[in-house]
């Protein structure tokens, strides 16, 4: 059973704690069927900063994992009627959750749990109860480890946006949840018109410039749902889960006006603009990642020769 620990009581009571003052972000998973542990954690863990959902059993652990997106997941492995080890599977069999950060919580101490567990993927083994303050600072490495890794594989240095890889990826998992769950989801293909030019004209440096201005541009001007990716020098590409074709269309053509009437980038020399065009596929049931991205990549290629700064579906 889960008892707070008379030190950290009186720690409440001063308000302090021994960590530093955290500016902690993330949404974390607690999976626990003990309530009261539960609704300790979350209050501590909101204060820190966290946002946090709770879920008292297996099953419905599974419907947030499908619906919102997690940091960090801590898993209680005693519960019934499915075991905490019956959600490790669960998760390590999806290619979205796969290497999502996981804290197991248990109350036991046994030997053969804590191995079984790091093999299984287990990123900590916590067992209860416990002092709040640890399992804070534990959380909070993991996270900071975590987003370093992720954005040194996943993000492209330039731009800041994200990788060929990471997009391929997500793309990936992302038909296969539309497959079991079906929802609107589109591609768009954006590749900078005359972009040569620029670099000829002003150099390497200002062309640099240039890309990261359009980059946060499309980051500015999209959902924290889409997915903005560098997909190649000049090239970007965009995600857009539960949106049509026609929905994709209208975004991409206020984005594009956008563009065209914006100083993308300025130094002391001057101020520059460009224009784009791109390409846009709806997914439809039995297309590849491939097919998909392919049918995008030919509209924009349409769009370039028939004139360049327009969008087509
Ligand atoms: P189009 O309108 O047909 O797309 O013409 P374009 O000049 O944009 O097309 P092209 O593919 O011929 O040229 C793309 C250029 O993008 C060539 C390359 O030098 C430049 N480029 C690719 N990656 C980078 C980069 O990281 N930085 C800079 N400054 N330029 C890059
Ligand atoms: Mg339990
Ligand atoms: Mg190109
Ligand atoms: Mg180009």
């Amino acid at each position: 059973e889960y008892e707070v620990s008379s030190k950290e009581l009186e720690m409440e009571k001063r308000g302090g704690r021994i960590g530093p003052k955290l500016t902690a972000s993330g949404r974390l998973l607690v999976i626990d069927d003990d309530d009261v542990l539960r609704s300790y954690l979350r209050s501590r863990l909101e204060l820190d900063g966290y946002t946090v959902m709770e879920a008292a059993d297996v099953e419905s652990a599974k419907k947030l994992l499908r619906e919102w997106k997690f940091d960090l997941v801590m898993l209680d492995l005693m519960m019934s009627p499915q075991s905490g080890y019956d959600l490790f599977e669960y998760l390590k069999e999806d290619a979205t959750l796969k290497w999502l950060p996981l804290i197991v919580l248990s109350g036991r101490e046994d030997l053969q749990d804590k191995v079984q567990c790091f093999y299984l993927g287990a990123d900590d083994y916590v067992t209860k109860p416990f002092q709040y303050e640890e399992l804070s600072a534990r959380i909070y490495g993991l996270l900071t480890r975590s987003k370093n890794v992720e954005n040194m594989a996943f993000r492209d240095p330039l731009t800041g946006a994200y990788n060929r890889r990471y997009f391929d990826h997500q793309f990936s998992a992302e038909i296969q949840r539309v497959e079991r769950y079906p929802a609107p989801l589109s591609v768009v293909f954006i590749d900078i018109d005359r972009f040569k030019q620029i670099n000829d004209a002003y150099g390497h440096a200002v062309g640099d410039m240039v890309l990261q201005g359009l980059a946060h541009l499309l980051q500015r001007s999209v959902r924290g749902s889409d997915l903005v990716a560098r997909y190649g020098g000049e090239e970007f590409v965009l995600m857009l889960p539960a949106t049509g074709g026609h929905e994709a269309l209208r975004l991409m053509e206020d984005i594009r006006q956008q563009v065209h009437g914006a100083v993308i980038a300025r130094d002391e020399e001057s101020e520059y603009r460009i224009t784009f065009s791109a390409g846009i596929c709806e997914w439809l049931p039995g297309l590849s990642r491939e097919e998909c991205l392919n049918r995008a990549d030919k509209a924009m290629y349409d769009a370039k020769h028939q004139g360049r700064n327009r969008v087509l579906l």
